[in-house]
């Protein structure tokens, strides 16, 4: 028997065959401070029940992957300190140990794909690190995405990744990389990078369309999926760039490595900007569940 325990109410909705939307839970744990992080966690729930669909957060507890989490394990979350984030190497480490784990973009994807949702949404995918070409930092992300068949909404590489670099491993895995209503592809806190898209599509049916086309042609892995940020809540790459190269160089010189490197990103930056940058990345977060449940009622709809 697989070590899933579901919420009753993504159990009822995926048995009805309805839309359900999974979310990770490594932005709660690590990705962003308490107490914010569970409130986002809850809104961006309510963003795809509002939407239509049904969510279903993804996390391990005590050695069980919860597919869809109650409030009380939100709050434990939130708060938790020494919470493992849980990645592809390492999650059937957490299960086997009967640990408590947070699930990265990688770990969710399996985790989603055991328990049969197509749709995940989250911020930004991890990728290739700047100076990767010293350090191989490499998210474990981008195999996945090669692997393992779920839409992953994102607002692209998250910025403090070297974009071109993350682009390209995407394209040698034969990841098909979609923005949404654009031709450049977002940078995260920013509507633009200075990257083309390679690919581009203006509907969430044409998006659940075209994940049903790979399946049928017998094609593996994900699809990802870069939904801009709303102009009224980005914040300018140019702007971000600074702060970008500093907290770069910070981490470097305090010999930060491993796990520990985006984390420690992305609580420098909210420093630096004075907290904008966690307005930002929520903003972008309920944005990317917000298309992610119309693809997965689109998904609904047609299989
Ligand atoms: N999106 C966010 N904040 C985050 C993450 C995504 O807005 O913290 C997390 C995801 O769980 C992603 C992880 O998988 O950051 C990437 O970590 P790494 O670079 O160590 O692979
Ligand atoms: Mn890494």
């Amino acid at each position: 028997m697989l070590p899933l325990k579901f919420h009753p109410e993504v159990k009822s909705a995926l048995d009805q065959k309805n839309a359900v939307v999974a979310l990770e839970s490594t932005i709660i744990t690590h990705g962003m401070p308490w107490p914010q992080n569970v409130d986002v966690a809850r809104e961006v729930e309510d963003v795809v029940r509002n939407t239509g669909a049904i969510p279903a957060t993804i996390a391990v507890f005590d050695g069980n992957i919860h597919i869809g989490l109650s409030s009380d394990q939100l709050t434990f979350l939130g708060q938790a300190r020494d919470v493992m984030k849980l990645s592809r190497a390492d999650l059937a480490f957490a299960v086997a140990a009967g640990r408590t784990g947070a699930t990265t973009v990688a770990a969710t994807m399996i985790a989603a794909s055991l328990a049969g949702i197509e749709v995940f949404a989250t911020g930004g995918i991890g990728g290739v690190h700047k100076g990767a070409e010293n350090t191989f930092d490499i998210s474990a992300d981008l195999s996945e995405l090669a692997r393992t068949n779920t839409i992953v909404v994102s607002a692209g590489p998250k910025a403090i990744l070297d974009g071109e670099k993350t682009i390209e491993v995407l394209e040698t895995q034969g990841v098909p990389v979609v923005t949404y209503q654009s031709d450049i592809l977002p940078a995260f806190w920013s509507r633009h990078s200075t990257i083309s898209s390679p690919l581009r599509l203006d509907k969430a049916s044409e998006i659940a369309h075209f994940s049903q086309m790979r399946q049928k042609i017998g094609l593996k892995g994900g699809i990802l999926i870069a939904n801009p940020i709303p102009k009224e809540n980005e914040i300018p790459a140019a702007e971000m760039a600074g702060y970008i190269e500093q907290a770069t160089h910070e981490a470097s010189l305090a010999g930060v490595s491993g796990k520990e490197v985006t984390p420690w990103l992305l609580s420098r930056i909210l420093e630096l900007t004075d907290g904008k940058s966690l307005d930002t990345n929520i903003a972008l977060v309920k944005n990317n569940a917000k298309l992610a449940a119309h693809i997965a009622i689109e998904l609904a709809q047609h299989s």
